[in-house]
């Protein structure tokens, strides 16, 4: 029975990163993009979603829509915290490794933007450990990479991370190869939908034959995908590579245009009107 008196009421979220339910919950009630982040262990991906916070905070704007509040700030103040200088004393730092946890779904963070026509959009990223993506470009059923599976099935568009200082280091050819499988393993299904390659950590710099040979492997397998380039040392750069990929996931590509086979050979069986070209 319901107390009448009892003036209280249960909050409905804790705040902190989401689940599985939440999204689908939340997916149905109105607009909403989800944005899959794909990279190897230590590409920048946690780094990405706490610069992007941080910058927010501090007023930057993306041209598709202004912040308009989020279901997860408890999450993102987790990641973007460590950015911050405390009472402890304790110096700016990156976000820790993002952990390696059972669940069969990423974390998902999560904001509100609203567009100049007052259109609000939930926007919700993907933070999910490297080593995911990792195992499931190698096998795409791995029983420990099904939230890697997930991801790509789900999003409606992808960042894929690759580590400039990684492909610049002495592990250059393991990293090479781990983005190389991975943008293989989206390009099987990742259709039309959009795709942004970030070249993280872009104060380091991989010799152009490295920078080529991943290019050429986006263009064969992904060939719709842009590049840009991110780093810390450039805060706003996180703002402008994030704004690129709502930008293209704004307004959804609808099925493409269906065409009316040529079915026979006289000239008024083929005509198709006047702009069409025979
Ligand atoms: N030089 C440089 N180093 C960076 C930059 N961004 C991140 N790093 C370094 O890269 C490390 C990994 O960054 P994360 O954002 O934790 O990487 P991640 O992809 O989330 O890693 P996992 O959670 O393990 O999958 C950081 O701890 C930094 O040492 C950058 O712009 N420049
Ligand atoms: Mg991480």
């Amino acid at each position: 029975m319901i107390d009448e008196d009892d003036v209280s009421s249960r909050v409905p979220w804790s705040s902190a990163a989401l689940g599985h339910s939440d999204l689908v919950r939340m997916y149905q009630q109105g607009p909403s993009i989800l944005i899959g982040l794909l990279g190897a262990h230590n590409t920048g991906k946690t780094t990405f979603l706490a610069a992007n916070y941080l910058q927010l905070l501090l007023g930057e704007k993306y041209e598709t829509g202004e912040f308009c509040g989020s279901q997860t700030l408890g999450a993102w103040e987790s990641i973007a915290s460590w950015a911050r200088i405390n009472n402890e004393n304790q110096l700016p730092s990156f976000p820790p490794h993002t952990p390696r946890g059972v669940e069969r779904t990423p974390g998902l963070l999560h904001f509100g933007l609203k567009d100049i026509n007052d259109v609000v959009k939930n926007i919700f990223l993907t933070d999910a450990p490297g080593e995911w993506y990792t195992r499931w470009a190698v096998t795409e059923d791995a029983v420990d990479a099904v939230g890697a599976k997930w991801t790509a099935l789900h999003s409606d568009a992808f960042i894929i991370f690759a580590d400039c200082e990684k492909l610049e280091g002495d592990e250059r050819s393991t990293a090479r190869r781990e983005l190389r499988m991975i943008i293989e393993r989206l390009g099987e299904s990742v259709g039309l939908r959009p795709t942004l390659l970030v070249w993280a950590k872009s104060d380091k710099d991989p010799s152009d034959g490295i920078k080529r040979a991943i290019q050429r492997a986006l263009e064969s397998n992904i060939p719709h995908a842009r590049e840009v380039e991110v780093t810390v040392a450039k805060p706003n750069s996180f703002i402008k590579a994030l704004e690129l990929i709502l930008t293209e996931a704004w307004t959804p590509n609808f099925c493409l245009p269906i065409t009316e086979p040529i079915m026979g050979n006289t000239p008024f069986l083929a005509y198709r009107g006047h702009h069409e070209k025979f």
